[in-house]
This record gives structure tokens, sequence and C-alpha cells, in this order.
């Protein structure tokens, strides 16, 4: 975050299918760190969008006998709405095939025109169109397959424009060296250097349109489109407003992005797209005189009886239909808290009734223990004492919550905050509020004991919002605030006489049907 403001990213998703719980992962992960960013205060801009252009949506139009821009209107809105669905609060929705990203794109290729970073070469070569990749031949899996996805390749020989991507291996080397959290995790870094250690090639970022005609028109060759990938990773640039395409070259922003939301703090990104993000962007960025992103956090898969999940394996979780049994913040707590932030991570069932249950145990329990003691002790209403409890409690869980929000170990902040809720519950046990209440003469005890009760409740609904936006709604509404406060106003304690309401069960029981359904 720098002077306040944070403009962090999704990658934009192809419009060729429909979101999945991959999908989802990235875009609770965006939103968790947007909405705590927001809770501290930052002003945050928060992109998502899809990715529009290429070989892959002009396939999957014709298949399906539609336009490839009707395809993207249905995919872009099927999006859209599960992202509204699933308390996404998103700032910009991008689609590539906007005008004015396609200016964008043409403007910051017509400056790598002109600063020399542009020449046309025949390539000879492979190519997948699901990956929208170009692979040499020793890369190859058996039978001419992709060596990603494992389809057939197509053999391509055809005039293509290139960027001279190799003339920045230095510069790129020398940023990654020299700023060692650009790259999280480590593993991930590491990677990237390694690459770096080969020769870099220069990248081909043209197709004809005699092959392809669904891209961004080249501003030097209309008779060419830009490469999808070209043109995706731009969307971040466009969303920024930082690049005014209707000015002359000179006038158009590449040389003062101040007053625009570029650079980005955050890029979030699966690792399967690494390499477009480590090493392509920032060389396309560094050729157009731009600032680099501050950030690259690439996470892990979602894996499925140990493969990715993906929608051509056919393993893929619909994060819709867990979210009709189960609501959807145990989706987002349950996908944010399983996965270790840039480790790979299997789905189970079992699993993922695991960490219900532990919402139910522990969290909905505290919950609802509280509220009725409160409405049983004090009349419903949150008695008139200090609440300092379970203070130095408090006080460990911020810094280990806020040191691993950081550090981009999401998964660590939300368990410190789900440890927190354990201590409450020993708290209750070594308290023991229902022998409280049977002496009078321990009348200030009891009230101490519960507001500090209400006020541990309050910093874990202060912590776990941005995880889970709606039940943390529901625990504050029912402990008399009108929505979740915030950390600091959690902290400085309960308003006395607050009433608090019986919470129904945050996490009610599910009744889980097996597998014939019944
Ligand atoms: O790559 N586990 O789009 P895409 C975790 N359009 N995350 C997963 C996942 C899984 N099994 N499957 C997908 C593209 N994701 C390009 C991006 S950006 C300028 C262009 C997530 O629809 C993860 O974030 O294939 C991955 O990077 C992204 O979805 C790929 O989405």
């Amino acid at each position: 975050m720098t002077n306040g403001r944070h403009y962090l990213t999704t990658p934009i998703y192809y419009a060729s299918g429909d979101p999945h719980i991959g999908h989802a992962y990235t875009t609770f992960l965006a939103d968790a760190l947007g909405r705590y960013y927001r809770q501290s205060g930052a002003r945050v801009f928060f992109l998502t969008g899809t990715d529009e252009f290429g070989q892959k949506i002009q396939e999957e139009a014709a298949r399906r006998g539609i336009e490839p821009q009707a395809l993207c209107d249905r995919m872009a809105a099927r999006f859209e709405s599960a992202w509204r669905e699933m308390d996404i609060r998103y700032d910009r929705f991008i689609r590539t095939t906007e005008t004015g990203h396609q200016r964008v794109v043409q403007a910051f290729l017509d400056r790598l025109n002109r600063r020399g970073y542009i020449y046309d070469d025949i390539y000879s070569g492979w190519y997948c169109v699901h990956e929208e990749r170009y692979w040499t031949e020793k890369d190859l899996g058996p039978d001419a397959t992709c060596p990603d996805c494992g389809r057939p390749v197509r053999r391509i020989e055809e005039k293509n424009y290139f960027f001279r991507m190799s003339r920045l291996q230095d510069a790129l080397r020398a940023h990654v060296d020299a700023n060692p959290e650009w790259i999280v995790p480590e593993i991930r870094r590491n990677e990237v250097l390694g690459f770096l250690e080969k020769p870099l090639a220069d990248l081909s970022i043209s197709r004809p349109r005699s092959r392809l005609r669904w891209g961004v028109p080249l501003p030097f060759d209309p008779e060419h489109v830009t490469y999808v990938w070209v043109d995706a990773l731009m969307n971040y640039l466009t969303a920024s407003g930082a690049i005014d395409p209707g000015q002359p070259p000179g006038g158009q922003g590449f040389d003062d992005v101040s007053g625009s939301w570029w650079p980005c703090d955050l890029h979030i990104v699966g690792k399967d797209i690494l390499t477009p993000h480590a090493v392509y962007w920032p060389t396309l960025l560094m050729a157009a005189g731009l600032p680099l992103p501050r950030q690259l956090l690439v996470h892990g898969w979602w894996l499925s009886g140990g493969a990715k999940m993906s929608k051509s394996l056919g393993n893929v979780v619909d994060p819709l239909d867990l979210r009709t049994e189960f609501g959807t913040d145990a989706v987002r707590w349950y996908l944010l808290r399983e996965m270790p932030t840039g480790a790979d991570a299997s789905y189970t069932p079992e699993r993922f009734l695991t960490r219900y249950g532990e919402l139910a145990n522990v969290l909905g329990n505290l919950a609802s223990r509280v509220s009725s003691m409160v409405a049983r002790y004090t009349e419903g209403s949150v008695p008139d004492a200090p609440g300092s409890g379970l203070e130095s409690a408090i006080g460990a869980t911020l810094d280990s919550y806020h040191e691993a929000m950081g550090a981009r170990r999401v998964h660590e902040a939300l368990e410190s905050a789900m440890e927190l809720a354990r201590r409450a519950n020993r708290y209750i046990e070594k308290r023991e509020p229902w022998a409280l209440a049977k002496d009078p003469a321990r009348r200030g005890d009891l009230e101490e004991v519960l507001a500090s009760l209400v006020r541990v409740l309050l910093v874990i609904a202060a912590l776990m919002v941005p995880a889970m936006p709606r039940k943390m709604t529901e625990l504050a509404r029912g402990l008399g605030c009108a929505s979740v406060p915030s950390l600091a106003e959690a902290l400085t304690g309960v308003t006395a006489g607050a009433r608090v309401g019986k919470i129904p069960p945050l996490f009610p029981r599910v009744e889980i049907r097996g597998e014939d359904g019944a």
C-alpha cells in the first residue's frame, strides 16, 4: 500500500467458459485483501474482468454457432453476476473488447514501435490454441501434443511481429534481484530467476488476420491482430486511467502517470500465468518507459484427485453449487483458510465439511453462547464495564494477523482470528459466567466477563469480515451494531447498553445428502 491507496487486480478470465472454483479463489483472495486495505482506511481500486480476444474465443463461438462478441457478452454477464452474488466488491469490471481498451493497446504498441522495439519476421513452429501459446519442437509432448494441456498442437509458418524482449533481460533480472518482495512467494521468484538464466527470446506479438480475425488490429499493420496475451496484460494499464489514447503521441500520459492508479500495487495471479506476468508484462512496461507494478502474488492450484481443477479435465467444482447448501461465506472461508496462500491445495468434500464444522463449532457456538448469556444475565443489554478480559490475547492476535496479511499469508491471518475465538471459548469455560450469575456479590465480575466477550466478538467480526462479509455483518448486528465496526472501533470497546439479540446459528447444521441424493 502506498500513500494510503491500493490498486489490486485479478487476472481477466477467458470469456470461453463459466466461472469455477479456481477463478473464485483468486477473486476471493483479491476481495479479502481489498476489504482489508479499505478497512485500514486506504483508497482501494479493485479491478477484475474478462479476456475476450484470441483464437480460443473465436473457436468456442464458432463451436456454439454464435458471433464471438455475442459469446463474450454472455460470458462477461455470467462472471459479473457470479461475482455480485458472491459479494465481490470490485470497482471496475474490464472487458478487453471495450473500444477504450483497444485504443490503449494500439497507443502502447505504436509507442513500442516508435521506440524501436518491434520488428517483423517469419515464425515457424507449433501452436496450442487452448493455451494460446507457441511451442518449439523440443517442448512438445508425445505425438505433437501441448506440454501443458496435452492437446494436439498445430504447425504454423507465418509472418509475425516481434517485441525485442531479449533486450530487456538484464534489466528485468536486475529488477528481480533488487526487489526480493516483487514476486511472492519466494518459490515463484526463484522460478523466474531460473528462467532468466537462459537467454530470453523475443516475443511474437501478432497473428495474421487471415488466420485470426478476433483481435485488436496492429496500429502499424491492420492485416495483423495483437496476440491475445499482449492485449490482455494491458488491461491493467487501461483500467488505471493513465493513458489517454485520444491525445497525440507524446501527450498520451506514458511519460507521467501521476493522477492515475498506475502503477498497480498488487497483481494476483495463479502459477499457470507466472511467465506472462513476471516476464512479458514488466519488459513491455520497461520498453514503453512506464513504472512496473509493485508486487506480484502468485498462488497455487486447486487440485481435485491430484490434478489441476480445470474445465477441460472435467473435474471442476462449481462454487455456486456449494453456496446453495452452505452459503457464500462458508465457501469463501474454506477456500481462503484451507489453501496456504501460494501453495497448491486439494479440494475434498471431507475437508470442506471439516472447515465448515470449525466455523459452526468454534465461531458460531461462541456467538450463540455469548448472546444467550447476555440475554439471560443482563437482560439483553451490553453491561457497562471495561471489557478488558481478553486484552493480551487480542493484542497477540492483532500482531500476528497484520503480520500475516502484510506477508500475503491470508490463511494464517484467518487462522489467528479463529484462534482468538477458541481462546474466547476457553475464557468462558474458565470464568464460568453461569456460576458468577448465581452470586450477587460477583455481579461486577459477571458484567466484566460479558463485556469482554462482546468486545472480543466484535474484534473477531472486524478480523474476519474481509473473508466473510455477510456473516460478520449478521454477527455485528446481533451485537447491537449497525454494521461491522472497524478494528479501531471494535478495540475501543462495546457500547454499554447496546441491545444484543439472540443470534441465530451463524453456520447452521446442514443435512448432507448421500451419493444418491437421499
Ligand atoms: O489465464 N486453481 O484466464 P483463465 C487455482 N485470460 N486457480 C485457478 C485454477 C485452479 N485450479 N484454475 C484457474 C487466463 N484459476 C488469462 C489471464 S490476465 C492478463 C489473462 C485462476 O480463465 C488462476 O488465477 O484461464 C489462474 O491464473 C486464472 O484462474 C486463469 O484463468
